[in-house]
């Protein structure tokens, strides 16, 4: 009988319009009397849901039966950002749908501004998980993302004076149609305690992890739709709740206060995201963080091999785990732990399906961003992990002396534990020795860690361990959803819709790269999409930029690696070089709008200058007439992805200008090119790729290569620094107070004077504006920029993240697509 009522969706605008009227009326309890815009989203939302949730169900229930083996994306960050217009697209009901809420008095376009992103996430990372979960979804790669449902996701980044101000996000405050709770999905995470010896079933000794404070994990889910499929993924984030059981000891002693205050702490476990990015802090909340997502995923994903009853040791046949930087490590050994001390195997049997399962990727190698965890602060809260870790420790250095080098320094120096005061767990490490596969995320990074960080490590297993999977975005997103008007053009030109799936299709347009109408409808859309973000600009911020300007962006995460502080020192340079010109000169020049954005970490006091001296060279330049609109600067606050969804199709020039060899690989720069915008930047991370795709003569490169700063590094600390005389001039003026206090901003100077320069900005800043002077040039003839922005979307292809989760579903999950539905 089941089947008989389980009729799908129609999708007919009339009964379209029939769902939305009836979730208005039964979810939402409204009439047509008290609708607003935000009910009317809900209300979509949730018949939009209903139409997911059919693919959701009908996914899990033939992974069900089937049972192929799976791969699990283990982040600590998602950055997922809206889910509607995605859902809609991807279901191809977006034209209905439109038609839809027409008809009933709504347009589409205000509804899907109502939602609000779910920014589970800092940067690059979280964003990357996000995109490979709609490439895995899209693939039918029966994968699953096992993640946090923090109720803070990434403050709201609020500019008062210039300066950079937090508030909360507590974006769970109006109902959320995109997650389910699964109040019957419960599981139990232990801290504290102590560890003692106990006889199991078998009558052996086993080490037991007793005692301490339990809290409980409910899991949420968060349907993943793909595009163009039936299959539908999944993200499974775990929120704490206090478990439900007496605390007598508490109770015994009267004490009801203390018994509900625990509660709440347990409770508090998942309430924020720590707003670092690339910059460990190493607080004990995070700790137990990290540990409360390993053990309620491991749990969950036992509980589900179990149900097919297979032997342990088919465990890494049916389940692959990919772990999104150390964040999930602790499941290494917790996974140990569970094998050994709860269900009786031996170590090394054990070991051998702990690193059967797990692989690892690396995203930097910025020192400050590595974790370590101490071991008093672990041993406290995690007491058998830390036995754990110390065993896996000894016997992988005792395998490494016997087989490979009895050199002292070297085991010293490949330890998993720090020999420091106090003691230091290295999770990279940890995670390395606990996988089978490490990879980096792009080309020269990838070189990078096999070169240095883990280099010890490649000596000891061999080269083929780590390996290098650049990184990539998904076209769905950030081209078919973001750039309509693009997109339109391109599937136009290209006959067909395909290459949403196909992304090297786009090598299909370099046909017409020369074809002058072609160019022309190109530049109309790079015009509109500039108009639309000066709207943007213009409405939400009171600043008139003009559209024909070039448009010179650089939006991402405040970080001194990423020298955004560089940047607005070449807008300096340009201004006080505007302002000695003569009339019929500055008639000359290219008009410039400079862009900025991203969040600084809330106790990152140099990122945090950086966005002050933006804003107040903002405020000087923007109101200087006698420039002639020459040039504009605009910060726009609080940068996230729906923002980035409006910026990114409106670059004609977007700077990913880190500190060659400090990029890990960067994705913003695959989404500008993709969206026909060149790059200015330097020789780092995947700029280097996209540089190759593309044709050298497409990218503006600059700046020295990464193998050629250590020995930068060290001259500049022994024999000083050279300060070119362009950067002086910028220096002197900031110094006299030409824009605002100039003690505010001395600790910034601070960092490229007496600071040593680690950036290397001094080093780079000659050449940087030499390319900004070739930027120039170039973009005062249209029909060669043109052409070079078609060849820039034309030959990224290989940058969509469908590559890349197809590589590493070949590579390191052997994984097959599953197909539903068919
Ligand atoms: C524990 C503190 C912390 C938090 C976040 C350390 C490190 C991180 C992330 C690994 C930082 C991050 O997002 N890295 C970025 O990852 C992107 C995806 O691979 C890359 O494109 C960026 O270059 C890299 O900075």
């Amino acid at each position: 009988n089941w089947k008989k009522h389980m009729l799908p969706e129609k999708n007919d605008t009339d009964s379209i319009e029939q769902d939305i009227v009836h979730h208005t009326i039964t979810t939402l309890c409204r009439g047509v009397y008290n609708i607003d815009k935000l009910a009317m989203y809900q209300a979509t939302a949730h018949s939009v849901r209903d139409r997911l949730l059919e693919d959701w169900n009908c996914t899990q229930e033939a992974l069900h039966k089937e049972n192929p083996k799976r791969c699990y994306y283990m982040s600590m960050e998602f950055l997922i950002g809206r889910a509607l217009d995605n859902a809609l697209n991807c279901l191809k009901v977006k034209k209905n749908y439109k038609e839809s809420v027409n008809n009933l008095g709504f347009s589409l376009e205000d509804l899907l501004v109502e939602e609000k992103d779910a920014a589970l996430g800092n940067g690059g990372l979280g964003r990357l998980a996000a995109c490979y979960m709609d490439s895995t979804a899209t693939l039918d790669y029966p994968t699953w993302g096992y993640g946090l449902r923090y109720q803070y996701g990434i403050f709201k980044q609020i500019i008062k004076d210039g300066y950079q101000n937090e508030m909360p996000d507590y974006w769970l405050n109006f109902d959320n149609p995109w997650e389910f709770p699964r109040t019957d999905i419960r599981y139990e995470v232990r801290f504290h305690g102590y560890v003692a010896t106990k006889m199991n079933e078998k009558g052996e000794s086993r080490m037991s992890w007793e005692g301490g404070d339990k809290v409980q994990a409910m899991a949420y889910d968060v349907p993943i739709p793909g595009f163009d499929t039936k299959g539908c993924g999944n993200i499974r984030l775990w929120s704490s709740k206090p478990l439900n059981t007496f605390d007598f000891d508490s109770f015994n002693a009267g004490d009801y206060e203390r018994s509900v205050s625990e509660q709440t702490n347990a409770q508090n476990l998942t309430s924020v995201l720590y707003p670092n990015d690339n910059h460990l802090v190493g607080k004990e909340l995070r700790l137990k963080q990290e540990y409360f997502f390993v053990s309620a995923s491991l749990q969950d994903i036992i509980h589900r091999f179990k149900r097919a009853k297979c032997p342990w040791k088919d465990f890494p046949d049916k389940v692959a785990v990919q772990m999104n930087d150390t964040h999930p490590t602790l499941a290494v050994p917790e996974l140990q732990r569970i094998l050994v001390d709860v269900e009786g195997l031996e170590w090394d049997d054990a070991w051998d399906i702990v690193t059967r399962t797990f692989a690892f990727t690396n995203h930097t190698v910025l020192p400050e961003a590595l974790e370590c965890w101490s071991v008093p602060m672990m041993e406290k809260i995690l007491p058998r992990h830390m036995q754990i870790i110390y065993d896996i420790n000894l016997f992988f250095l005792q395998k490494v002396e016997r087989d490979f080098s009895p050199d002292r320094e070297l085991l010293k120096r490949i330890s998993i534990i720090e020999e420091t005061s106090p003691q230091q767990v290295r999770m990279a490490y940890l995670a390395v020795v606990g996988s089978h596969t490490v990879n980096g995320v792009a080309a020269l990074h990838s070189d990078l860690i096999r070169k240095n960080l883990f280099n010890d490590f490649v000596k000891y297993y061999g080269p083929e361990k780590f390996i290098n999977i650049t990184n990539g975005i998904t076209p769905r997103r950030w081209l078919y959803q973001s750039n309509p008007a693009l997109r339109d053009l391109i599937t136009k030109t290209l006959g067909s819709e395909d290459w949403a799936t196909h992304l090297d299709l786009l090598q299909g347009l370099k046909k017409y790269a020369d074809d002058a109408a072609f160019q022309d409808a190109w530049a109309d859309v790079k015009l509109q999409n500039k108009k639309r973000l000066a709207d943007w600009i213009k409405t939400n911020m009171n600043i008139t930029v003009n559209p024909h300007a070039l448009f010179d962006i650089q939006v991402k995460r405040i970080h001194e690696y990423k020298r955004q502080f560089m940047n607005i020192l070449s807008v300096i340079y340009r201004y006080k070089s505007l302002k000695k010109m003569s009339a019929e000169d500055l008639e000359q020049q290219v008009p410039r709008v400079v862009i900025f954005g991203g969040k600084a970490a809330p106790g990152y006091y140099i990122a945090k200058l950086v966005i002050k001296l933006i804003n107040s060279a903002a405020d000087v330049i923007n109101n200087d007439v006698s420039i002639k609109d020459m040039l504009k600067v605009v910060f726009i606050p609080d940068y996230n992805v729906s923002l980035a969804e409006i910026i990114v199709p409106a670059s004609d020039i977007s700077q990913h200008i880190s500190t060659a060899g400090t990029e890990a690989s960067g994705t913003s720069n695959m989404k500008f090119v993709l969206n026909g915008g060149l790059i200015l930047g330097t020789v780092d991370g995947a700029n280097i790729e996209i540089c190759e795709q593309i044709g050298k003569e497409n990218i503006f490169m600059f700046g020295v290569l990464a193998d050629a700063v250590d020995d930068i590094r060290h001259n500049q600390k022994y024999h000083g620094l050279f300060i070119d005389a362009s950067l002086q001039v910028v220096i002197d003026a900031i110094q006299g107070g030409e824009f605002g206090d100039p003690s505010v901003f001395g600790p910034l100077i601070n960092t490229l004077t007496y600071g040593g320069d680690y950036y290397l900005i001094s080093t780079d800043f000659k050449s940087y504006l030499q390319e900004h002077t070739v930027v120039d040039d170039t973009f005062r003839d249209r029909a060669v920029w043109n052409k070079k922005s078609i060849m820039c979307t034309a030959g990224m292809g290989f940058f969509s993240s469908d590559r890349a989760v197809r590589t590493y579903a070949e590579k390191i999950w052997k994984l097959k697509p599953f197909k539903v539905g068919v």
